[in-house]
């Protein structure tokens, strides 16, 4: 409640966004340098964004890179540790790579938050096949069973395939897709039950959510920190949407990317405790 009161003055007054200003992008002392490795290069969509390498996801092969990084976010107080793996939007090049971490760290659950063109630019190569297709990229295969959603968000099925061990896993891939970068989404209420819906469909999986955007950086950022604030609110914790940010930035540079953005999850997280959105899952913890 504290946190909260603090949260609404901070907003009117504009502290909490002089706050978010001075909070550092990358953090300090931390090495970019593998991915600035001549053979990495061209596995980067953009020349300024670049994984943290005590933190990013390494590939059990030769050629072991890709732009993500490991995010953990501990909720105080309760067992839970919401496990996330950020990275940038495939490119052409980076597809098997991509399938590979997906396999490898277990994940089943893909969170995609950009579209593939926004403003006629290209900010996500379209990774997956078309609904009851099949496409392959390197050792994988992956088949689209379904693919159905509103004017917000779609939902696919999928089952990934590792050709070489001939082993399957399904898949869930969630893509929002009311959302340009550099922006904020076009409705919060859209948002929030986003949200909501990445949280149920997480319930019970230990293994990394894989996230992504075009950069991995600022929608990336905001949704987890949208999840965090709403599972510190469920288990009766003070939310500190800065420290949240703080701990994101510890484990991959620049999450959040602007003060917009940031303003809106802060809106955002004041609404779900003043309305109780996620009564639907946890009723009257909050009150
Ligand atoms: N620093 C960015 C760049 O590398 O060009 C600037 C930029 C701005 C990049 C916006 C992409 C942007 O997305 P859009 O033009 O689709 O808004
Ligand atoms: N060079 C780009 C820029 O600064 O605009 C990199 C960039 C692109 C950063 C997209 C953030 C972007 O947004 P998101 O992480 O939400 O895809």
């Amino acid at each position: 409640r504290e946190s909260m009161i603090q949260l609404a003055e901070g907003l009117i007054t504009g502290t909490v966004l002089a706050q978010f200003d001075q909070l550092y992008r990358k953090k300090p002392g931390m090495t970019m340098s593998c991915a600035r490795l001549p053979q990495n290069i061209s596995k980067n969509r953009y020349r300024d964004i670049s994984p943290y390498d005590a933190t990013r996801v390494i590939l059990k092969s030769n050629e072991d890179y890709i732009n993500a990084n490991y995010i953990n976010m501990e909720i105080p107080s309760s067992s839970i540790i919401n496990q996330y793996i950020a990275c940038q939007g495939p490119l052409p090049n980076t597809c098997p790579d991509f399938w590979q971490m997906t396999w490898e760290q277990g994940s089943s659950m893909v969170v995609m938050l950009t579209t593939q063109v926004e403003r006629g630019r290209v900010k996500c190569h379209q990774y997956w096949p078309e609904p009851s297709g099949s496409s392959s990229y390197g050792n994988f295969q992956i088949t689209c069973h379904s693919e159905e959603g509103n004017p917000a968000y779609v939902f696919r099925e999928m089952t990934l395939t590792n050709l070489e061990k001939e082993e399957s896993r399904q898949l869930t891939q969630i893509q929002y897709i009311a959302w340009p970068d550099h922006g904020v989404p076009d409705d919060s209420s859209d948002f929030l039950d986003f949200v909501c819906l990445v949280r149920r469909k997480r319930a019970g999986r230990e293994e990394p959510v894989v996230v992504h955007c075009s950069a991995g950086i600022g929608r990336t950022g905001v949704l987890i920190t949208m999840e965090t604030a709403m599972c510190l609110i469920e288990c009766n914790q003070p939310v500190y949407p800065l420290d949240i940010v703080r701990t994101m930035r510890d484990q991959r540079a620049m999450m959040i990317q602007t003060p917009s953005q940031y303003r809106f999850v802060c809106e955002a997280i004041l609404k779900v405790y003043e309305e109780g959105f996620i009564k639907p899952l946890q009723p009257s913890l909050h009150k």
